[in-house]
This record gives C-alpha cells, sequence and structure tokens, in this order.
C-alpha cells in the first residue's frame, strides 16, 4: 500500500510565486511514489465574501495550474471540494471534539478577522477543522504545504489523536512537508510578511500569470537595502535574501553559489535576474493553463473522474466514523 499525499490550495485571487514555490511545485514529486490526492478547496474559500462567477473561474483556473505545474490527472487524484459532500460531513462530527478556545486561538483566524472585521463569520473560525476534514478523510500521511499552514496541520494531528483516544483507533495521524527553502516566500514591498495572494498591494506579489514586463518591473520595484551587497541575512537584509531564496530555487543554485555569482554586481543587476528566472520558469506554465483553460470539457472531465475516485474513498472514512461514534448504519 502507497502512503497518501494530500494538499490543497484555494480558489481565490491570483495565485502567487509563494503558492508556486511553497506548495505546489512540489507536489509533483511525490506522485511516483505515493497516493496522491490534490483538492481545489472551494469549501474553505467562501469563508470571505465571494463573488459567484468569480469563484467558479477561479476553481477552474487552479486546477488548471496543478496540471499546468505538473501534475499528472493520470497518476494523481484531482478533484474539486465540493464535489465530495463527505468533507463538509465529517467537519460536524470533528466539530464536536474541537474546542472554540482552540479555535480563537489560530493565527490565520485573528488575521483574516482583522482583516475582515466586517465578516468574521462561523466559517471562517472553522476553517481548521474543515481542513482537517480534508486531511483525515483520505487516511493522509504527508501534507505539503507552506509554512504559514503549520499550525493548522497540527490542530488536525490534535484532532486525529482526540478521535482516536475518545472513540479508537481510526485516523491517520499526518505529518507535514514544509520545504527548507521556499516554505515562506516574502512580499516584494514588506519584505518581512508572506507573500499573499489577497494583499491589496498589486506589487507586492508576482502572480503566477503576470506578464514578463510586469514581473521585471515588480522586482525592479522590490524593497530592499543600501548597503548594496548581494548577501543573504534575513534579519538585517529581509528583501534581498528573500530574492535570492526565489533564485536558488529556480535557478537550483545553492544561496551560496547564488552570492557568488552576483557578488559585485549591484542590485539592478541581480533584481534583473531574478525576474528573468522568474520568466523563464512561469512561460511554459502560462502557456499550458492557457491551454487547459480553452478546454472546458476536459477539465470537467477531469473534476467529475477525481470526484468519483476521491467519494469512493471519502465516504468508507465517513461510514467508518458514524459507526464508531454510534449512528445507526441502514
Ligand atoms: P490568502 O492570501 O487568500 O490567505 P494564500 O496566498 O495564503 O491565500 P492559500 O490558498 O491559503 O494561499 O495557500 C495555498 C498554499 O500555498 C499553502 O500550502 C500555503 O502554505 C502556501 N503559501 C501561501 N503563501 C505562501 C508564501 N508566501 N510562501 C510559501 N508558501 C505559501
Ligand atoms: N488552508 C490551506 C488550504 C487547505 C489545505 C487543506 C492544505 C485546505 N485544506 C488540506 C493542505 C491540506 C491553505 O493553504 N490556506
Amino acid at each position: 500500500m502507497k502512503k497518501v499525499v494530500f494538499s490543497g490550495v484555494q480558489p481565490t485571487g491570483k495565485l502567487t510565486l509563494g503558492n508556486y514555490l511553497g506548495a505546489i511545485r512540489n507536489w509533483g514529486q511525490f506522485q511516483d511514489d505515493y497516493e496522491c490526492i490534490y483538492c481545489v478547496v472551494d469549501l474553505h474559500s467562501i469563508t470571505v465574501k465571494r463573488v459567484p462567477a468569480e469563484l467558479r473561474r477561479q476553481t477552474y483556473e487552479t486546477l488548471a495550474l496543478y496540471i499546468a505545474c505538473g501534475i499528472d490527472p493520470q497518476k494523481s487524484i484531482l478533484f474539486v471540494q465540493s464535489h465530495v459532500p463527505a468533507h463538509a460531513e465529517l467537519t460536524w462530527v470533528l466539530n464536536t471534539i474541537t474546542y472554540v478556545g482552540e479555535m480563537n486561538r489560530m493565527t490565520q483566524f485573528k488575521d483574516k478577522s482583522s482583516k475582515h472585521a466586517d465578516n468574521i463569520n462561523m466559517g471562517l473560525m472553522d476553517y481548521p477543522v474543515l481542513m482537517a476534514s480534508d486531511i483525515l478523510l483520505y487516511k493522509t500521511d504527508l501534507v505539503p504545504i507552506g509554512a504559514d499552514q503549520k499550525q493548522h496541520l497540527e490542530i488536525a494531528r490534535d484532532i486525529a489523536i482526540r478521535f482516536n483516544a475518545q472513540y479508537s483507533d481510526t485516523f491517520t495521524v499526518p505529518d507535514g512537508y514544509i520545504p527548507k527553502v521556499g516554505a515562506k516566500i516574502m512580499s516584494l514591498q514588506q519584505p518581512t510578511q508572506k507573500m499573499s495572494k489577497s494583499d491589496e498591494n498589486e506589487k507586492a506579489s508576482i502572480y503566477l500569470l503576470d506578464d514578463a514586463d510586469a514581473i521585471v518591473r515588480k522586482f525592479r520595484s522590490a524593497v530592499t537595502d543600501s548597503d548594496g551587497e548581494v548577501r543573504f541575512d534575513e534579519v538585517n537584509k529581509p528583501g534581498i535574501s528573500n530574492l535570492l531564496g526565489i533564485y536558488s530555487l529556480l535557478s537550483d543554485k545553492t544561496i551560496d553559489e547564488a552570492e557568488i555569482e552576483f557578488a559585485n554586481c549591484g542590485y539592478s543587476v541581480f533584481k534583473d535576474a531574478v525576474a528573468d528566472a522568474v520568466i523563464q520558469k512561469l512561460a511554459p506554465i502560462q502557456a499550458e493553463q492557457k491551454r487547459l483553460l480553452d478546454d472546458k470539457d476536459y477539465l470537467t472531465e477531469i473534476m467529475r473522474q477525481g470526484a468519483e475516485k476521491a467519494n469512493c474513498l471519502a465516504r468508507k472514512t465517513l461510514s467508518k466514523v458514524y459507526r464508531k461514534v454510534g449512528f445507526i448504519q441502514l
């Protein structure tokens, strides 16, 4: 039996270089050795206000991007969360063993509550329990995520352990896979904060669909420091260190090698080189995503097949859970 990998991204806004380097880029490597399940988490995405037509479009775009980034629908299960009702159903059960106090302490909940103070809804608070359901339904062993999701993974583990203790062994307790470099790509404008697709300042993020001009412009205006030395030092030079991280990931060079390469170059040459590496990497992904989006029928068929496989796995776990808590099975 292969071990199971599960991960997901919300179909909100435009995906960023952070989503790619911190998460999606790492998913492909598991496809040969693990049973991989990659989800577009649309239920999560309505915890902030959405325009329905946009959500529909972005769900297709996110799925297309998974495939364009090298996730092969023949090898991995690709599906949309709302197509598998067990996610919402398991969430209800897990809600009853999760404490309000725990949810109140979640960093993302606190962040999003302050950003959307007019819409602090129950779904936003319950977000981590839905994420735990995503993971636990498939007996997931490994969850590749960026560093910002570590706290949510920990709560998923706690919930699994708690359920197992209360009702006997049911869930696999998952481990996180957080890449050493790239787990937290920083904003180009405020390099001490993470690059986020919901950032209102468009100059702060590189979107995966940005064209070459936009990419060059954004890197040229990236906030750095004034000492003029291309050197990795996250504390004193967060901007340059972020760019070095991005360059190193895309050029397959170590940070040390990159420092040597740009030792006497000055920031503008370095920034243009980073921009160029990003453009080279994104161009084929962008072309492939566009091609896929022109064939909605194909994407819908992938969703359908993925939903069928995911439903089958998820129903098994849900039915076991229902049995354990004492619901009558017909
Ligand atoms: P939002 O800004 O709407 O909260 P987000 O950009 O954080 O969205 P998510 O859909 O929440 O995106 O995250 C998808 C995946 O991308 C997660 O695994 C997350 O850890 C990862 N990720 C998001 N931002 C970054 C980043 N700046 N660096 C590395 N990984 C990231
Ligand atoms: N909360 C995650 C997205 C997500 C997820 C998951 C990631 C929802 N369910 C299950 C891994 C496993 C985020 O990236 N914001």
